[in-house]
């Protein structure tokens, strides 16, 4: 079956600050869902990139005491180089800054000026430049922002996007599609959000209070306001409203691609998503994401949430040099339920990265290969052809745990429960580890080769399914063990379909014996 395209976003962070691990856990899974979807043999797009306008941001350069200009490409810099380090492969990293993003911001300013979609007013409501959002009198609790950001009052004359005229709509397209917003308990918050009157989007900020920011089209007082100008990249990255053969970003593109997105992001920014946005596009006359989906926040060890603001983050790059990045990646993917708060200690980390890497995967790997070697001369040996041995019920039971391992993914990748995903495949590492244990054809190579070899068989090939399926969340070390079952190059095209998994290896491939792939992790807590 052709799977549909999948175009997969992560929000565009600001560059007031390098990024953390809450900032490296949207950018993993995205890459994660990316190069699932390419394992499953669909068209893939991955996008992130940095949101470089801005009160927020100029605040910060004015503290460095550069122009704003200078301070984004520097600090670009620690977001660019943090996904290479972290092995994230974005098909394009946007950032707000790029001339063609401005122009199209424009473009979309002005059209929906002409169609009477945004007209002008006094206005005066509490700002929150930590979140960069307008709230009103009731909408403040003990004098801060819903989430206890201070706010200051600002009176001026701005520009208005008619969004309230959109709410009816919007409620209904909630209602009719319930996969639209995920996980429902998010769904069923906009929900309610969108129950109190909806009001106009303030789109401007004068230039005499703001200038870092894409001119108005229609009067040059005015700057855009950063959501507006941001929200938009995920539509001028493609080609909206271009012909650019050269860069790929054309029309064409983004008539393809735009249907089928995913917007990953935080809950945070869960009503800039699934409020501003869709109706922005409504308005512009564009079809809605495919969905929104919204992950809760890491946690200090403190248990409050890890921001650049409150100054309490812990660096991914920290964490990748104690562990590594697979290993790194494999935790973020595998410790939080997706759509669940979790908190982020190191601990937790090394223990679980031990355990189930070291101890479970690591573990078979090199029991397994080192039989292999010692006693079938680095080749596959042959599966048993003893009807007494295949109707052995430990081993029916592993063989259609691994069988169907790969739709289990799949079907686990579809509804977003990544966590799980990881959790199939370490269940039938562990019992593959156990089938081994009660086996022992450590001891039954010496009185019946061909019995240990049935075993060592089938231990291979589930080291080789599950192998294929870590790759999206582990592909340095993955690629690596691949290649020592002699696999690499032949495999990825093949696994689309669910027949072709099974017995990729052959009877008599030579194999290679890997060194620890999973190093047990020995760190003394407290030593940094
Ligand atoms: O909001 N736990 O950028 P931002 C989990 N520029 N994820 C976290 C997190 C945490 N503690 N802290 C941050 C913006 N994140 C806007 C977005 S999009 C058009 C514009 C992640 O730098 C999470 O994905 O504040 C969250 O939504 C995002 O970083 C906010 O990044
Ligand atoms: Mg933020």
């Amino acid at each position: 079956v052709k799977q549909p395209p999948l175009y997969i976003t992560t929000p565009i962070y600001y560059v007031n600050d390098i990024p953390h691990i809450g900032h490296a856990y949207t950018t993993v899974i995205a890459d994660v869902f990316a190069r699932y979807h390419r394992l499953f043999g669909g068209e893939t797009f991955f996008l992130t990139g940095t949101d470089e306008h801005g009160q927020k941001v100029a605040e910060a350069a004015k503290k460095r005491g550069i122009e704003p200009q200078e301070h984004v490409d520097s600090m670009v810099q620690n977001f660019e180089r943090t996904w290479v380090e972290l092995g994230v492969k974005p098909d394009v990293f946007m950032r707000t800054t790029f001339g063609f993003h401005k122009k199209v911001v424009q473009d979309c300013l002005q059209e929906l000026f002409d169609k009477g979609e945004i007209y002008r007013k006094d206005y005066e409501g509490w700002y929150s430049v930590s979140e960069e959002i307008f709230y009103t009198d009731k909408d403040l609790v003990d004098g801060k922002s819903p989430i206890g950001k201070p706010v200051q009052l600002v009176k001026e004359t701005n520009y208005f996007f008619v969004m309230s005229k959109y709410q009816d709509r919007l409620v209904k397209y909630i209602e009719d599609h319930p996969d639209f917003i995920f996980p429902s308990s998010r769904k069923n918050e906009v929900l309610g959000f969108l129950k109190s009157p909806l009001h106009d989007l303030c789109i401007s900020r004068p230039k005499s209070r703001l200038s870092w920011g894409i001119e108005l089209p229609f009067d040059t007082e005015f700057v855009t306001y950063v959501w507006f100008d941001a929200l938009l990249n995920y539509v001028s990255a493609l080609g909206y409203k271009q012909n650019d053969a050269a860069s790929g970003r054309t029309n064409e593109r983004f008539n393809s691609l735009w249907p089928h997105t995913t917007h990953l992001i935080g809950k945070d920014i869960l009503v800039t998503h699934s409020v501003y946005w869709p109706t922005m596009l409504m308005a512009l006359g564009l079809p809605l994401p495919k969905q929104i989906v919204a992950h809760g926040w890491w946690l200090a060890e403190a248990g409050e949430k890890m921001s650049k603001s409150d100054g309490n983050v812990v660096s991914p790059l920290d964490v990748k040099d104690i562990i590594g990045v697979d290993p790194l990646r494999y935790y973020l993917v595998r410790s939080m339920k997706l759509g669940n708060d979790a908190s982020f200690g190191l601990e937790d980390v090394i223990v679980r990265i031990n355990a189930e890497l070291a101890n479970t995967f690591g573990n078979l790997i090199s029991r397994v290969f080192a039989l292999v070697v010692k006693y079938f001369d680095s080749r596959v040996p042959a599966y048993s052809r003893d009807v007494e041995v295949e109707k052995d019920p430990m081993r029916l039971e592993l063989v259609e745990l691994a069988k169907n391992l790969s739709s289990k993914v799949k079907a686990r990748i579809a509804k977003n429960q990544v966590d799980m995903a990881m959790e199939d495949i370490l269940a039938v590492l562990m019992k593959a580890n156990s089938y081994l244990t009660v086996k022992e054809p450590w001891k039954t190579a010496k009185v019946d080769l061909s019995r240990a070899g049935d075993c060592l068989a089938l231990m291979l090939q589930i080291i080789c399914v599950a192998s294929v399926l870590l790759e999206p969340v582990m592909p340095k070390k993955m690629g690596e063990l691949l290649s020592f079952l002699g696999l690499k190059d032949r495999l990825i095209g093949e696994f689309a379909s669910d027949e072709s998994q099974w017995e990729l290896l052959k009877e008599n491939d030579a194999l290679v014996q890997p060194p620890v792939m999973f190093p047990k992790v020995e760190y003394e807590l407290g030593s940094k």
